[in-house]
């Protein structure tokens, strides 16, 4: 954008005073804020929001957008640092604030976990009979959200921005997929229509977002639901000398509740009641003073208000007073929406956005409009990240509410949502099925994470492991099976979702063949005459080579932070097939694809199989005409064929580093394609379980796991894929000086992704993924470290719930550096 944009925000809440002052503060000062209500108490969920903030998520980026919330928002004086506390009672949510003071230590933030004396001490109230102990986070506290709006306001006005209250947005002008204004209704005296011209309009409009996107012909996924706030009549015992600022804010989530304090009343939020969405047309009538409050219904709280009572006994002396149904935001999966539509350039979004993140989400967005990028990883966030999918308005209100009923839950990191399920499934389901897969979830589609049907094998694997150890004693062969098979190594809770029939899985790769269902991966056709030119400018590594070859390429950012990994097959001079992420990468080609190239989706009608293992030849060669000797067919290549009457694309590419190919075929001939390999007698079904311990164990990278925006390629272990020699964004803000590092670790147990580790005591980085590597039989942790810690024999701890697990690092790829297993 050259000079000053004009900018318009929807909304005059939280999120929208944000972003006025983060964008002027960065000198794009033609900023025009409309609100449907008065200034500042406009009626929106920042009228009412009590205003919690606690820190600690399992998102490192969520994480960091509070605590910039609180740094800003203490220097504005609209902060009160009253401590946070979460307290358990019962042993499973006890063990899981171990975990959760995990994540606050690998993202920056002190936390502690204290025990039931402290909890009482911190919160006198608390019955010390039923707590367990608590997560105590000291800078916690509470956000004035009105006056952190007004005063973020002020500054905004002083650097030339305008606020207009009673400014109704009732439609967004656009012309040449361009945004050029906001249409408005302007109460006054009486009522007056007017356009005001914009470059850039951003709905910051709450839980109205997906009234306001609609104007502009965008899906804003997101579902307003009513959440129950009341207030306690005044207790006479609570000691205001001890704590003047208010006890901490409390957090009861075995109950779905929290707690405040406001004077000698104590605040109540509960989640415990039914979700109740309030459809965009049922919301307050236009007008009314406080449209983000419905009517408070008290036999939902009921229940709720014995809960409090329990935990806290002192509250039978009173009754809940003034309570209200107020209305806020979910979206399917939890997260805020930043970002800018796909069809219309210069209309941004910054919807479902709590109190708890508001600095940081404006912080992120302005970096994104002023510089283009954001020092944040906003891929969880990016508003285009879902899948046309999941865009129904079906799937919106039902994950909306599951969000809301889970609010509080303890989530393993690998469980699904239950509902709606199943949504996207490949065309090998059915047999999926029948093999007994035990089925998660990834981008809507059922992902088999390994097969029941496999239990022969793994009986089989633990018959040799015996026979093996022949010469040792019963009793020492009967405890080696366990280790050997990656069991041994993981407490119940990496066991979930997880069975020794991945370790029998895996050898079979290792060993024989196995069929991969590789249909959830995001495939792209890039095509017309500029395909090629425009590839080798958007990615790092060398695309423009012959057709049947395959690239392994990366999609940087304009400051140079990986956005993606991709493989680039040319399938002819003008048409190119892209192994992506997601959808952020068809976002992402689609934004930046010049005329005359366009850019597909192909996921949906298509799917893959992963043929791989050192028996992958033997199988696949006898039903085709293809040649698949090593000289015929060479690694990272491609070829069009037939597999019996199958039509396939065939890669030979493997991202569990063994022999063979991918084979991608249309999604009416998929099950003819499983059936045909099938039918041979050699393959077994593997799936995710195995499929992760395998990537792992050669050093496969996962994006947005193990690398993110966050990171250069040189950082990530990546730099082989970059060519220093050709022009392609993001190259110009390369640096191969680097200060951290992505190393794989060995340790002594299998952990969960997003522990923290320590060096002599002190945090030093966090665990991206993990994995028992079956073949090389050890624990396996990637993780992020100082580059002086990064070298191999560096022995370090990882913290898992609050234990020590001694870990060193190792050098990559732990598996066949040589490639033999692959070249071959
Ligand atoms: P809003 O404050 O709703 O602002 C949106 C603005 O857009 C409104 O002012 C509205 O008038 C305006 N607008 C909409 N449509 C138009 C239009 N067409 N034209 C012009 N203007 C328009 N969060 C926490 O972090 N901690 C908590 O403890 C907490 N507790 C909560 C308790 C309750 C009872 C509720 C209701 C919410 C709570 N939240 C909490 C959530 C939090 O309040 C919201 O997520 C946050 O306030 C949203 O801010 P916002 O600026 O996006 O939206
Ligand atoms: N298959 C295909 N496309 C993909 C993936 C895939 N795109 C997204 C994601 N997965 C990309 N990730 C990788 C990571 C590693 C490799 C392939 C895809 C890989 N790397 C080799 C190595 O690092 O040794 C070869 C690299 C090279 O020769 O340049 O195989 O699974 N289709």
């Amino acid at each position: 954008m050259v000079g000053r944009p004009r900018l318009v925000i929807v909304g005059a809440g939280i999120v929208g005073c944000a972003l006025a002052d983060e964008l002027t503060g960065r000198g794009w000062t033609d900023v025009t804020v409309v609100d449907q209500g008065p200034l500042f108490a406009t009626g929106g969920s920042s009228s009412h929001a009590p205003g919690l903030v606690f820190q600690t998520n399992p998102s490192k980026t969520m994480t960091e957008f509070a605590s910039y919330t609180v740094r800003k928002y203490t220097e504005l004086g609209c902060f009160r640092q009253v401590g946070g506390l979460e307290v358990a009672t019962t042993p499973e949510r006890w063990a899981d604030l171990g975990r959760k003071q995990g994540w606050a230590e690998s993202w920056g933030v002190e936390g502690r976990l204290v025990d039931a004396d402290r909890c009482v001490e911190l919160w006198p109230l608390l019955d010390p009979g039923k707590v367990l102990g608590g997560f105590h986070v000291p800078t916690d506290g509470l956000a004035a959200a009105v006056a952190c709006g007004e005063r973020q306001a002020a500054r905004a006005i002083e650097r030339g921005a305008r606020f207009l209250a009673h400014h109704t947005v009732l439609g967004v002008e656009q012309s040449g997929g361009r945004v050029t204004g906001v249409a408005v209704e302007v109460r006054g005296e009486g009522v007056e229509y007017r356009v005001v011209p914009a470059d850039v309009v951003v709905c910051a409009a709450g839980f109205w977002g997906p009234t306001v996107g609609a104007m502009a012909g965008l899906t804003v996924p997101l579902l307003s639901l009513a959440h129950q706030y009341a207030r306690t009549g005044p207790l006479p015992g609570r000691a205001e000398a001890a704590a003047p600022d208010g006890w901490p804010i409390l957090r009861h989530q075995d109950r779905d509740l929290y707690f405040r304090t406001h004077g000698d009343r104590i605040g109540i939020g509960s989640y415990a009641h039914r979700p109740m969405p309030v459809a965009q047309h049922e919301i307050g009538p236009k007008g009314t003073v406080m449209p983000s409050v419905q009517a408070f219904t008290e036999e939902d709280f009921d229940p709720s208000w014995r809960d409090a009572v329990e935990l806290l006994p002192a509250l039978k002396q009173t009754h809940y007073e003034d309570g209200i149904n107020g209305v806020f935001s979910f979206t399917p999966d939890g997260f805020p929406l930043i970002g800018e539509a796909p069809h219309l350039d210069g209309f941004w979004v910054a919807e479902a956005v709590w109190v708890t993140h508001s600095a940081g989400v404006a912080r992120a967005l302005a970096e994104l409009l002023v510089d283009g990028r954001s020092g944040s990883d906003l891929h969880e966030c990016d508003l285009n990240r879902f899948e046309k999918a999941q865009l129904s308005p079906a799937f919106i209100e039902e994950r909306g509410k599951r969000n809301f009923v889970e609010v509080y839950d303890v989530i393993h990191p690998l469980q699904p949502m239950e509902s709606p399920r199943p949504m996207r499934t490949s065309p090998f389901y059915q047999r999926q099925r029948e093999l007994g897969g035990y089925f998660l979830e990834a981008a809507g589609w059922e992902r088999p994470q390994w097969f029941e049907a496999n239990v022969p094998l793994l009986e089989d694997l633990v018959r040799r492991r015996r026979t093996d150890l022949r010469d040792l004693p019963e009793e020492a062969r009967g405890m080696a099976v366990e280790p050997f098979l990656g069991a041994a190594q993981r407490d119940a809770w990496a066991s979930r979702h997880w069975s020794p029939v991945a370790a029998a899985e895996s050898h079979a790769t290792r060993e024989g063949v196995a069929l991969y269902d590789m249909t959830p991966l995001k495939r792209i056709e890039v095509a017309g005459p500029g395909a090629a030119a425009f590839l080798q400018h958007l990615t790092t590594n060398n695309v423009d080579k012959k057709p049947g070859s395959v690239t392994y390429t990366l999609l940087l950012d304009p400051g140079g932070g990986v956005r993606s990994d991709l493989t680039v097959a040319r399938l002819s001079e003008d048409r190119f097939q892209v192994g992506a992420n997601g959808n952020l990468d068809l976002d992402w080609l689609t934004r930046h694809a010049p005329g005359g190239v366009q850019v597909r989706d192909l996921t949906p009608g298509t799917c893959c199989i992963g043929v791989w293992g050192p028996r992958a030849r033997e199988l696949v060669q006898p039903l085709t005409d293809m040649d698949l000797s090593h000289e015929g067919f060479r690694y990272f290549t491609c070829k069009s064929g037939y597999v019996a009457q199958v039509p396939v694309l065939a890669m030979r590419v493997s991202y569990v580093g063994e022999l063979g190919w991918e084979l991608y075929t249309t999604a009416d001939m998929g099950l003819k394609l499983w059936d045909t390999l099938w039918a041979t007698g050699l393959p077994i079904a593997g799936g995710r379980a195995a499929f992760n311990s395998l990537r792992l164990e050669k050093g496969y990278r996962l994006w947005g796991v193990d690398m993110t925006p966050e990171h250069n390629p040189y950082e990530a272990g990546l730099g082989f894929a970059v060519r220093r020699d050709k022009d392609f964004l993001g190259g110009d803000a390369l640096s191969e000086d680097i200060t951290r590092k992505l190393v794989p670790l060995l340790s002594t147990e299998v952990v969960m992704g997003r522990e923290p580790v320590r060096h002599a005591g002190r945090t030093v980085g966090y665990v991206t993924s993990a994995a028992y590597g079956h073949t090389i039989q050890r624990p396996i942790a990637y993780a992020w470290l100082p580059i002086e810690l990064s070298a191999p024999g560096t022995h370090v701890d990882i913290s898992y719930f609050g234990r020590r697990v001694p870990a060193e690092v190792a050098a990559e790829p732990l598996f066949d550096p040589g490639m033999e297993k692959i070249k071959r």
